[in-house]
């Protein structure tokens, strides 16, 4: 059994890579050869299977299970030596990360379209992982794209299932592959990190009420054994904390659109002091105090500014944010005499600068937060920072969050999406945008005088590489921006989105109503891009 055979197949168009991993249809996925192809540019991209190990899992969505045993039987047909599996196919995006550097391997593969919806008609997706626990850089994606326009064929086995759902070890022809608990080592990972004995004081029977929405996705079975299992909080904490394929038929995005139960919850008569809630492959966050949600570039910036209080914290190197996320965090950066560092979009810009020893936190405005424990956004991670936090400073999210805003002024900051635009519409508008660029400093629009105008680039310090058109950024006075870019996580039509933010000293205006504060510049970004005119959109269709 298991010899390796060889099937000829044809390149794909499109299989490039995004700002996460390979993301379409399940309907484009499901094609005969295109899963494969793609692994298999995976594998010549690394160098070939031979001798290697790879962790591999994904968020539940619909295909994993399939897609799981046919990447099993390549691997085997590659060479692999062993394949650490996700009880059940199940693995979390940082619970993956937290195996490949626990336990050393030369990868691992991710399946998951994160926030994006699943099922039949909806999403899938892929992404690879590099031995540093990360999403591969951009290298790396570069050259499994350009494998993917020349291939011819793949190797792979003939070979029965696996049993995904057995704790246990068993050989695919020589190839080992070790079914392990999905959970039981990113936990441990998490207790070293956070004082789980005062969050535990504090979650008990009777005391302090939260809820963590797990949305149908893959956090559930992460947060009950977290929360309600190990740290005591009253079954019942975790809400929606069954995987399923579809995600209930819910879109799996951690925002006040579509975690609407959840911001219902809090803002009922009874509501929990705290809530919160994850993505589908759990590396989102988005926390909630009583009264309101906390802007993930605030929550990133708090979480700095009360790092000393968490006990796997208590010296931080530096931090990172991405480009479009507001300034909040520099400002504490300045504050405790750390270097603060700007990458673009993407969680994959973070891993050198970790691995170099020059960050400890990073954080994106897309409700993605995280530290150098692994090498991706953690969800659950930023849960327990902020329940840390609260326990040890016996205050509420809220308050906390007001007292950070009178110590260092708030950045009002909102992100408007429009989504499924025509690709072409979106295309010229950020051309024009671009083009425009070198005549805007000096302009007045409306009241805003453009102070520079650019697209952002970025040179990695570690590794000396560049990558560009990552972005349009138009500042005007005192530091109010915007920033214009596509998504690169769609996968129909184009989204655009426009950033906004507008920094806030005074103590008398720190608690006003975010889109009337930014309406000034989201009146300027209409003028300057023309949104409406081109896209005859009037509104967007999510703003966070
Ligand atoms: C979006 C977010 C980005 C995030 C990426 C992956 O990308 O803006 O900040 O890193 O999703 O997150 P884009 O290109 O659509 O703006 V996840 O949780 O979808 O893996
Ligand atoms: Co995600």
């Amino acid at each position: 059994m298991a010899n390796s055979i060889r099937v000829a197949s044809a390149p794909f168009d499109g299989q490039k890579p995004g700002t996460s991993g390979l993301r379409k249809k399940v309907r484009e996925f499901m094609q005969p050869h295109y899963l494969e192809n793609f692994v298999q540019a995976v594998f010549d991209t690394i160098g070939g299977g031979q001798g290697k190990r790879l962790v591999l899992g994904g968020d539940g969505r619909f295909g994993n299970r399939q897609a799981i045993q046919r990447i099993l039987r390549m691997a085997c047909g590659n060479g692999f030596s062993e394949v650490i599996v996700g009880q059940g196919g199940i693995l979390s995006t940082p619970a993956a990360s937290c195996l490949i550097r626990k336990y050393g391997t030369d990868g691992g593969l991710i399946l998951s379209a994160s926030h994006n919806p699943g099922g039949p008609d909806e999403d899938f997706g892929i992404k690879f992982n590099s031995a540093n626990g990360g999403p591969a850089p951009e290298s790396i994606t570069a050259e499994i794209h350009r494998r993917t326009m020349s291939i011819d064929g793949y190797m792979t086995v003939d070979a029965p299932d696996i049993d995904l759902d057995e704790v246990a070890e068993s050989l695919l022809g020589e190839m080992r592959v070790t079914v392990i608990d999905s959970v039981a080592d990113y936990a441990a990972l998490l207790e070293s990190l956070f004082d789980f004995d005062a969050i535990a004081s504090m979650l008990g029977p009777g005391r302090f009420k939260m809820r963590f929405d797990a949305m149908h996705a893959v956090t559930g079975p992460y947060a009950r054994a977290i929360l309600e299992e190990r740290l005591g909080a009253p079954e019942g904490t975790v809400m929606n904390g069954e995987p399923r394929e579809d995600f209930g038929g819910g879109h799996p995005d951690p925002n006040l659109t579509h975690a609407a139960e959840l911001v219902e919850l809090m803002n009922g008569d009874e509501s929990p002091a705290f809530g919160a809630a994850s993505d589908g492959d759990g590396d989102r966050n988005m926390v909630l105090g009583r009264g309101g949600y906390i802007n993930p570039c605030d929550s990133l910036a708090v979480l700095t500014a009360n790092a000393h209080l968490v006990p796997g914290y208590a010296r931080l190197s530096g931090v990172a944010r991405s480009m479009p996320t507001s300034r909040a965090v520099d400002r504490v950066a300045e504050h405790l005499g750390i270097p603060c560092y700007e990458t673009p979009t993407g969680w994959k810009y973070f891993g050198n600068l970790m691995d170099d020893g020059r960050i400890t936190l990073c954080g994106e405005e897309s409700f993605g937060t995280g530290s150098n424990h692994v090498r991706e956004k953690d969800g659950l991670w930023a849960v327990l920072f902020w329940l840390n936090i609260i326990a040890a400073r016996t205050q509420p999210a809220g308050a906390i969050l007001r007292e950070h805003w009178q110590q260092y002024g708030r950045d009002y900051f909102t992100r408007h999406d429009y989504e499924g635009i025509d690709a072409e519409v979106a295309t010229s508008l950020m051309d024009q945008l671009t083009t425009s660029l070198p005549t805007l400093a000096g302009r007045t629009v409306g009241d805003l005088v453009v102070e520079t105008a650019d697209e952002f680039a970025y040179d990695d310090p570690v590794d000396g590489s560049r990558s560009e058109g990552q972005g349009v950024r138009i500042v005007f006075e005192h530091g109010r921006r915007l920033v214009f870019r596509l998504s690169g996580t769609g996968t129909s039509g184009a989204t655009l989105r426009l950033y906004c933010e507008s920094y806030e000293r005074d103590p008398t205006k720190l608690e006003l109503d975010t889109q009337r504060v930014l309406a000034p510049l989201l009146e300027a970004a209409e003028s300057l891009a023309g949104i409406a005119r081109l896209t005859g959109r009037v509104a967007p269709d999510v703003i966070t």
